[in-house]
């Protein structure tokens, strides 16, 4: 370990660093801070963009919005910071989260450890030397005791194979690959596929100025108002006043946002009753919607009243019935899938320019080189924009390259899915950690405070190890199966599971294992969990320490 050094050692010719740090977006850079700026160890972060923000660097399509409210969506280890920095809106445009996440990393000093530009192509346990060789684009093999990934959970974009894409004449974009120096629509006969959180974020902003926008769904989805404004200077104020309180309820709800679930009941009220909580909750908007009730996901028929309540008001927005039908045609419970927030969704159906293709009724047979063909017709496209999600939480993982123990890749380790002990570590990835990995909290919480937490976690158990001098930590097979189980049985106790489609499952992408990924348990109960968990010496894991023959001990066992 190099003490307050930032500069690597070299060993083999090669690079060496206490931890290398794979993404610099909230996860990476915080967690960049802690190991060098707390432990004073020698970390250093690859990343592929050539800029910090990790999602939102590449997240750059019109209407890119937050849909946790601003001041939620910040750091809460540092007060300095919470009090220097100002958010305009009450939901977060993506610019304005980079130029957060730029103030951050300047204000920190980070970005001379960050590694632009760079994408990590393999990384390989090495078990005699107990080190990551981490190998770069660039023709470079870095190596580190640690590797951490902070790669995200919605950062590897899902382009589907539709059958003659690369026809196309015109041009084709994914949201989450957008062009830095954006895309120009004036004039221009657009095709969307995707009604996800994304889709329902740029069908506004896109009619805006496209000539016609034809937008093809194959999922009709639940929309709530964002009811976004700017923030009073009352507001802002409060905010800075308040941020012991704002932590405090963050850290004790279930989703990490900055209000709490109502314990009341839906069947605890009468229905008009009811009415009065939908249509006041619809006024305030956002995600506070789903926070109106306590069981709206554990009761079918509860859930139902709400799930009627939002198909009702798609009804009164929208002006022609074969297009408010088709948008209210929803197939699953509400909020089984990530409820979206929107500023003029369905509004934006009653504009001549916008149309709406139910590919229930008549799926996409190809893409031809003048647009998309339907079983119903040919549509003639200038540009088609793909808002078709991710390959959601392990997408990103599976690209790396990763290697562990006995050669054995992750890619085989997580053939059936993924196997994690709580979201942070697999067994034979020694010294291996992943941020928000699957069976964690991650997408299900207000992801800050879902990364705040892995990311303390894991420097502590770094720290831990450095001063006994353990030289590595796994978890056992046992504590992974049960981690597993049980992050299927809190999900299975929930309606989550019943959106068969959802990318929760991974059901978007072919050929992908059915997995409900993230831990549905909560935030509140799995910061419990992962702390009594490192009380107790980490157990679940074993820590070894290596003997005069290299010969590795467990410590803890
Ligand atoms: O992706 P999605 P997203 N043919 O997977 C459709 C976060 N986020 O980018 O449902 C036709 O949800 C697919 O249809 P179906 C947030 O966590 C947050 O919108 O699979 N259609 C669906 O309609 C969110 O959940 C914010 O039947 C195809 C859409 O594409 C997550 O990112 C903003 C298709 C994909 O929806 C992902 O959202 C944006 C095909 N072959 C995103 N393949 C905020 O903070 C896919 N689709 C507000």
């Amino acid at each position: 370990m190099t003490i307050g050094s930032t500069s690597a050692a070299k060993r083999d010719g090669a690079a060496q660093y206490d931890a290398v740090i794979i993404g610099a977006g909230f996860s990476g850079m915080y967690q960049l801070h802690l190991l060098r700026d707390r432990l004073g160890l020698n970390a250093r972060v690859i990343e592929r963009g050539d800029g910090v923000g990790g999602t939102w660097y590449w997240n750059r399509y019109p209407g890119a919005r937050c849909d946790s409210e601003s001041h939620s969506y910040s750091y809460y280890f540092s007060d300095e910071l919470l009090k220097e920095w100002e958010w305009s809106e009450r939901y977060p445009q993506q610019p304005e989260i980079v130029r957060y996440l730029n103030f951050v990393a300047d204000k920190l000093d980070l970005k001379r450890d960050i590694q632009f530009d760079t994408t990590v192509t393999g990384a390989v346990y090495d078990e005699k030397a107990n080190l990551w060789r981490v190998s770069t684009d660039d023709g470079e093999t870095v190596s580190a005791k640690y590797l951490i990934t902070a790669v995200g959970c919605l950062s590897s974009a899902n382009v589907p194979d539709i059958p003659g894409r690369d026809t196309f004449k015109g041009k084709w974009y994914h949201t989450g690959q957008w062009p830095h120096e954006g895309v120009d629509f004036t004039g221009k006969r657009v095709g969307q596929i995707g009604t996800g959180s994304t889709g329902i974020q740029a069908v506004p902003v896109i009619a805006e100025t496209a000539k016609h926008l034809t937008v093809f769904q194959r999922t009709a989805n639940y929309s709530i108002p964002a009811q976004n404004h700017p923030l009073s200077a009352e507001f802002k104020a409060w905010a800075k006043e308040n941020i012991d309180e704002i932590r405090q309820t963050m850290r004790a709800s279930t989703n990490g946002h900055p209000f709490l679930i109502n314990e009341r009941k839906v069947f605890d009220v009468s229905a008009e009753e009811r009415r009065k909580i939908y249509e006041k909750a619809w006024e305030v908007g956002g995600l506070r919607f789903r926070a109106s009730f306590n069981d709206l996901l554990l009761d079918k028929a509860a859930n139902d009243t709400a799930a009627d309540f939002l198909k009702s008001k798609i009804g009164e927005i929208v002006k022609d019935p074969v297009t408010a039908k088709n948008l209210a045609a929803i197939d699953h419970p509400f909020a089984t899938k990530r409820p979206p927030i929107d500023t003029g969704y369905f509004e934006a159906y009653n504009r001549d320019n916008v149309s709406l293709v139910n590919l229930r009724d008549t799926p996409i047979v190809e893409i031809t080189e003048n647009g998309v063909k339907t079983t119903d017709g040919e549509y003639e496209l200038d540009i088609i924009v793909f808002a078709t999600g991710f390959d959601a939480m392990t997408g990103s993982l599976l690209k790396l390259g990763i290697v562990g123990r006995d050669g054995v890749t992750l890619n085989k380790a997580w053939e059936a899915g993924p196997r994690t002990y709580l979201g942070i570590q697999a067994a034979g990835f020694p010294n291996m950690f992943t941020i928000t990995g699957p069976g964690s909290p991650s997408v299900l919480c207000n992801m800050p405070v879902a990364i705040e937490q892995h990311v303390e976690w894991v420097a502590d158990c770094i720290e831990t190890m450095e001063k006994d001098g353990i030289d590595r930590i796994e978890p056992t097979e046992e504590a992974v199966t049960g981690w597993v189980d049980h992050v299927n049985e809190v999900a299975n106790a929930t309606l989550l599971p019943q959106a068969g489609h959802s990318w929760y499952l991974g059901a978007n992408v072919p050929g992908k294992p059915r997995v409900f990924m993230p831990y549905a348990g909560g935030m509140a109960r799995f910061r419990g969990i992962c702390d009594e968990v490192a009380e107790k010496g980490y157990e679940g894991f074993v820590l070894s320490r290596d003997n005069a023959d290299s010969q590795a001990e467990a410590v803890n066992a």
